[in-house]
C-alpha cells in the first residue's frame, strides 16, 4: 500500500531528512510531539510491525540502528523513546512502518 512516506522517500514531497541509506530513511515528524522527534522508516513499502516477513530483518535491524546513530547526533544523551504505532488499536495512521523517536523532555508513561 503506497502512502505519503513513499513521496518523502522519492523526494515527491519534501522533509527535513536527517539520515538516508539504501534500506532506511530518517527525518523529522511534520507535527513534533517533544523538542525533537523524528521517524525511521524502510524504503520497503511494509505496512506495519503486523506485517514483517523473513526478508524485512536487515531493512528493520538498519532502521533500530539508524534510530540509535541519529538520536546520538540529535543530542538525546539524556534518554528518548522509540515508538512503532501499529494497526488501529496502535494508533497507528499512515500505513508505512515507521519508528518514532521522541526525546528532549521527560516522557510520561504509560502512554494513552
Ligand atoms: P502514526 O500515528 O504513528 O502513523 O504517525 C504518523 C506520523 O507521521 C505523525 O506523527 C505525523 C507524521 N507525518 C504524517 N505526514 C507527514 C509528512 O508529510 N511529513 C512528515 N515529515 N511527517 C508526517
Amino acid at each position: 500500500m503506497s502512502s505519503i512516506f513513499s513521496k518523502i522517500i522519492s523526494k515527491e514531497i519534501p522533509a527535513d531528512i536527517l539520515h538516508e541509506d539504501d534500506l532506511c530513511l530518517a527525518f523529522r515528524d511534520i507535527n513534533p510531539q517533544a523538542p525533537t522527534h523524528f521517524l525511521v522508516i524502510p524504503k520497503k513499502e511494509i505496512v506495519s510491525m503486523a506485517d514483517l516477513v523473513d526478508e524485512d530483518q536487515a531493512a528493520v535491524g538498519r532502521c533500530l540502528l539508524i534510530a540509535s546513530r541519529v538520536a546520538f547526533e540529535q543530542g538525546l544523551e539524556n534518554g528518548y523513546r522509540l515508538i512503532a504505532n501499529t494497526g488501529e488499536d496502535g494508533g497507528q495512521e499512515v500505513p508505512h512502518l515507521h519508528f518514532h523517536v521522541l526525546g528532549g523532555r521527560n516522557l510520561t508513561w504509560p502512554p494513552g
